[in-house]
């Protein structure tokens, strides 16, 4: 079928006049503003409507192609996506920077006002919301035929502000009256139930009179890839009443609960869980999952039947990826669909279903891990329930066959908890649902045998693999650090931002002290640029020419700021101590958000505040120690941030941390790390080798050595003189003289309540790491020298290449062909 369509291909004017043009229509005719009167947003959104038409050929084209060559394709299920600004990403990706910007000079704006004019789409918490991103962007940049699935939260990641030492939470109200970003699709729409009961016919269960239904509408996010036609999709839902308002209601005059119902049931995709610590059990939450899964799954089919008579090819032309846990109720919704609605058999619709999924593991920590209360999850999805424990029950019995000496192997492996209140076991429905379970660093890999899942891994040892992390050098050098990117281009040329393992070809360039000189001269550009943005937002002066030494990402007592402000107070005390002696010149900065009931951490950052105050301010200390904390960290701050720092801070709890992506963007633009052996920081040490990284403290088999030897923290307190000092400078209020029990609960926790997270145990190996820091950067071109062999040493932490991997041994899919 060919329709007579002719349109003006925006690719065929790139030009810089051409460019002027269409800016200019589009700042008229559709932002409705001529350019007298337009503001910086206005310009912003005209350049971006502009921008974006350039993208939505690519993305027709893409879309024809995937369907023409019948591809398989990967579905990315996910409540996070945390994908910050697009508008500085889609510049890069069309390489349409330089005719942009000289465009809009010649117009009299800049693009780098412009730039900040963009809200962060921050619909995630951390680490799994941002890997998330980092994936779209490698899957379109290589073609992959992928799509992510998630939920159009109306407020995102709570917005942070310091007052008065504390953090204060603000609601994101990140979508403004112009949105560019997405396209509503109205007319993709299903209806998500709720609640109701089971019916009995014959073998056959139905699931009816459901209440408070939902709607799921569609909004497309366009993902372009990097230098490629291939541009993919981010579809979230958003939910809508299935009755606009209640008419009986309205026409009673009532006119209140008339809308009442409305928001009620549009409340699910209304906020997201800010809380990536504790597992809360919240009935919404679980609404939200079920809400976007179920939606996504009927898509997926719907667009599968589009082109296919029968189901018999649905494993071969589709992968599933769960997200971590959260997704997981996709699961019995696809059994449900197949089995329910299109009539499979059980044994057929249980073979797709593994064929289909995948789930990556993305934390230990057993706080984290859902298990969703069976009367919970049987009164709002009683099918959903009834096909868990009809999965339950096949697999107890294939392992109690299997198994046969192992009584207590059924108790322990049920996908339901008994004893006290009955929970179904997220994490288990995944492993026994998927062909491929993997963990994101080899260590956290390996430590999910052992652990969380040691049984599974004797039930099912094939299913279990690793994909080391990895992030996309677009965002997180090309766009995050234009001086480095510069200057690798001219040394090695530009093809690294698809082929990251050339970045090696700079350890021929180490010895040259021009390009040293250069690489120095570039950090000190972000220092600066950073600088100013700290004067501006807080007012005080940092000084470029100090260690940069830096701790960002979500505050958490495993993470161990506590163990990095432990530094910082030693570090004070040795300055007043020693007035005469000279000390190299530090900031500390962190920055970070706390969940906002996790009270222990809320307490951290006030520590870091109070400490800053009286340090700071302290004129014996002079240049010598600052702390910063920088409030609201986002996507956008890290990439003002992470370029400036000399100093990578990863002290995590050895054991703990999954891998970190954070440890990855500080060495890629050219940080040297303080870390312990946790997560990717075991890989990150090889690719750069030992002598350019601060490895301290104790293995991950240490620390759980001691940890079942009893561990005693308070032989540690008392056999250190510094450390005892510090801690007591906590209990007695030292830092807050206005309240002196303040931080006595922290002491209490350290040294009292057995200091869960072993801050003690590594506190000497950190401060001795520490004064190696400080003995390395006196000589600053030698300190230069290893931050490029730590940017020559980050191929592998593409996440092209971690999507390869995932592509190749898990999903099985290929690239489109354009
Ligand atoms: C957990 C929960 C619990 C239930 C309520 C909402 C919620 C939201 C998020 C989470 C996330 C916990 C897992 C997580 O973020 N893991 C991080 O994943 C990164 C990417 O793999 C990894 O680099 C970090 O080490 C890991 O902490």
């Amino acid at each position: 079928m060919s329709i007579p369509f002719t349109y003006d291909s925006p690719a065929e004017n790139n030009d810089v006049e051409s460019l002027k043009r269409a800016i200019s229509n589009k700042l008229m005719f559709s932002i409705g503003k001529d350019p007298y009167a337009a503001n910086d947003k206005d310009w912003m959104d005209a350049v971006f409507l502009a921008v974006r038409d350039r993208m939505v050929e690519r993305w027709m084209e893409t879309t024809r192609a995937q369907y023409s060559q019948d591809v398989k394709r990967v579905y990315y299920l996910s409540m996070e996506f945390l994908i910050g600004r697009a508008f500085g990403n889609a510049l890069i990706a069309l390489n349409l920077q330089d005719e942009v910007r000289q465009a809009l000079d010649e117009m009299g704006v800049s693009l780098e006002d412009l730039l900040k004019e963009e809200s962060d789409a921050a619909l995630g918490n951390g680490g799994l919301g941002r890997l998330a991103a980092c994936f779209l962007d490698s899957m379109a940049t290589l073609g992959i035929p992928g799509m992510g699935y998630g939920i159009r939260y109306q407020f995102g990641m709570f917005k942070q502000r310091i007052i008065e030492g504390r953090q204060v939470e603000a609601p994101d109200t990140w979508l403004g009256s112009v949105n560019i970003l997405d396209f509503p699709r109205d007319e993709v729409c299903y209806r998500v139930c709720f609640g109701g009961r089971l019916e009995l016919d014959g073998e056959k269960v139905r699931w009816v009179d459901t209440q408070h239904d939902v709607l799921a509408v569609a909004h497309d996010i366009i993902i372009p890839g990097y230098d490629t036609t291939a541009t993919n999709t981010l579809r979230l839902w958003t939910a809508r009443s299935t009755r606009e308002i209640n008419l009986s209601k309205f026409n009673e005059g009532d006119y209140f609960s008339a809308v009442a119902e409305k928001n009620v049931s549009e409340n699910v995709s209304r906020v997201l869980y800010p809380d990536d610590s504790t597992y809360s059990g919240k009935e919404l939450r679980l609404r939200q999952e079920y809400f976007f899964c179920s939606a996504s799954l009927q898509d997926i089919l719907h667009r599968y039947r589009l082109t296919h008579e029968s189901l018999d090819e649905l494993p071969n032309k589709i992968a599933i990826h769960l997200n971590d846990t959260h997704p997981v109720l996709a699961v019995p919704e696809l059994m449900r669909l197949l089995h329910d609605e299109y009539q499979l058999d059980w044994d057929t619709a249980w073979e797709y279903t593994g064929k289909i999924f995948s789930y990556t593991n993305h934390t230990l920590m057993s706080e984290a891990l859902e298990c969703w209360p069976v009367d919970m999850l049987g009164r709002l999805l009683p099918r959903h329930l009834r096909i868990i424990f009809d999965i339950n029950d096949r697999f107890l019995k294939d392992v109690a066959a299997r198994f046969p000496n192992d009584p207590d192997l059924l108790r322990r492996v049920s996908l339901i908890e008994e004893g006290g209140e009955r929970k179904v076991r997220m994490g288990y429905l995944a492993v026994v649902a998927s062909h491929t379970v993997n963990g994101v660093s080899e260590l956290h890999s390996e430590l999910m045998k052992t652990s969380i899942f040691a049984d599974f891994a004797r039930i099912f040892p094939e299913r279990f693999t690793n994909v080391t992390n990895g992030i996309t050098p677009r965002r997180w050098l090309a766009l995050a650090n234009e001086p480095l990117s510069r200057l690798i281009d001219d040394a090695i040329g530009k093809t690294w931002r698809v082929r990251l393992d050339e970045l090696a070809e700079l350890r021929d360039k180490v010895d040259f002290p021009q390009f040293i000189q250069h690489f120095r001269d570039a950090k000190h550009a972000n220092k600066e640029r950073l600088a100013k943005y700290v004067a501006r937002t807080l007012g005080g002066y940092i000084n470029p020419d100090a260690l940069f030494d830096v701790q960002v990402k979500r505050i958490h007592e495993y993470k161990r700021q506590l163990l990095n402000v432990l530094h910082v107070i030693t570090r004070y005390n040795r300055i007043i101590k020693h007035p005469e002696k000279a000390f190299q010149p530090r900031v500390v900065i962190f920055a970070g958000k706390a969940a906002s009931a996790y009270k222990t951490a809320k307490l951290i950052i006030q520590l870091i505040n109070d400490v800053g105050v009286k340090i700071n301010n302290d004129p014996r200390v002079g240049d010598k120690l600052k702390v910063v904390f920088i409030p609201n960290y986002s996507v956008s701050l890290a990439e003002i941030i992470i370029p400036a720092a000399d100093l990578s801070e990863q002290i995590s709890t050895a054991g703990t941390e999954a891998s970190g992506t954070g440890n990855m963007k500080f060495a890629l633009n050219g940080a040297l790390t303080i870390g312990t052996l946790d997560g990717a920081n075991v890989e990150i040490r090889e690719a750069v080798g030992p002598d350019n990284i601060f490895i301290f403290g104790q293995t991950a088999d240490e620390v759980e050595t001691r940890r079942k030897n009893g561990y005693n923290p308070r032989e540690i307190y008392e056999g250190n003189r510094e450390l005892r000092e510090v801690l007591n400078q906590l209990a007695s209020g030292f830092f807050c003289p206005q309240e002196p029990e303040r931080y006595r609960f922290l002491y209490d926790v350290l040294v009292n309540w057995g200091d869960h997270y072993q801050l003690l145990a590594d506190y000497q190996s950190y401060i001795d790491a520490q004064d190696k820091v400080d003995d390395l950067y006196a000589r600053p071109d030698e300190w230069a020298r290893r931050a490029i062999l730590n940017v020559a040493g980050m191929g592998k932490f593409s996440s092209d290449r971690t999507i390869a991997e995932y592509a190749e041994r898990i999903w099985h899919t290929k690239p489109v062909k354009l």
